[in-house]
C-alpha cells in the first residue's frame, strides 16, 4: 500500500474541514473521551469532507463506529488492539494501522498483518504521555528493514525542520499533531508540509 507521506492527526471534524481542502491526502481523526452519538457524528462529518477531497481518513480507536459509518481504515494502539475484534475489522473490509514502541509490540503488530506500522516517539512529544524514551532516527532504519514493504509511519515530535531526517532514515510517512495544530497559522503550516513532503509522495 502506498500512503501519502504527510499524515496530520487531528481531534475534530472542524480541523478536517480546515485542513483537508488544502490538499491533505491522509488524515487521522483521533478523538478521546466523547459520547458515542457525538463521536458517530464527528466521524460521519469527517468522512464527508474526506470523500469530497479524495483524502484517506483513518479513524483512531473507534473501530465499531468506523465500520458503522462506512469508513475503510482504522488505527489502533496496542491496548486497543488487544481489545478489538480484528477479524470483525477485516471482515468489514477495513485496513488497519498499528502503533509500536518496542520490538515486542512490533511482533504483536505484525501478527495481525497490518497495513502500516507506526513507530514512536521519534522525538520528545508533548501530545501523548508515553513510557518510552525518544526512539531516535537510527531505530527507523532497523524497523524498516524488519517490516520490508509495509509502510512505516514515524511519529512523535516531528516538525518541518526535522522531517527530512525521518524519510532519509527509511520512514515512508510522517505523522504529526502539534507542529500543525499548535502552529499560529495551521493552514500555512499545512501548505508548507504539503510542499516539503511532495518529493516523497
Ligand atoms: N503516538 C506516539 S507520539 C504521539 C502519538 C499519538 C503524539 C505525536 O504528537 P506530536 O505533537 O506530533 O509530537
Ligand atoms: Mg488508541
Amino acid at each position: 500500500m502506498k500512503l501519502d507521506p504527510f499524515y496530520p492527526i487531528v481531534d475534530s471534524s472542524d480541523w478536517i474541514a480546515r485542513l483537508v481542502p488544502l490538499g491533505v491526502k491522509l488524515v487521522q481523526l483521533r478523538i478521546k473521551d466523547m459520547p458515542e452519538a457525538e463521536l458517530g457524528r464527528e466521524i460521519a462529518a469527517s468522512k464527508a469532507v474526506c470523500d469530497d477531497h479524495g483524502c484517506r481518513l483513518i479513524v483512531n480507536d473507534h473501530w465499531q463506529l468506523a465500520i458503522e459509518e462506512g469508513c475503510d481504515f482504522v488505527h489502533l494502539g496496542q491496548e486497543d488492539l488487544a481489545d478489538a475484534d480484528v477479524r470483525a475489522i477485516r471482515k468489514a473490509g477495513l485496513c488497519l494501522g498499528v502503533s509500536t514502541h518496542d520490538g515486542e509490540e512490533l511482533e504483536t503488530a505484525l501478527s495481525v498483518d497490518p497495513d502500516y506500522v507506526a513507530l514512536g516517539p521519534v522525538y520528545p512529544t508533548g501530545s501523548k504521555e508515553l513510557k518510552w524514551a525518544p526512539q531516535g532516527l537510527e531505530k527507523i532504519g532497523g524497523w524498516k528493514r524488519q517490516i520490508g514493504g509495509l509502510p512505516l509511519v514515524a511519529i512523535g515530535g516531528l516538525t518541518l525542520e526535522r522531517v527530512s531526517g525521518v524519510f532519509e532514515n527509511g520512514a515512508d510517512v510522517a505523522a504529526v499533531i502539534s507542529d500543525v495544530t499548535g502552529n499560529p497559522d495551521p493552514e500555512a503550516r499545512t501548505r508548507q508540509w504539503l510542499s516539503l513532503t511532495a518529493r516523497w509522495r
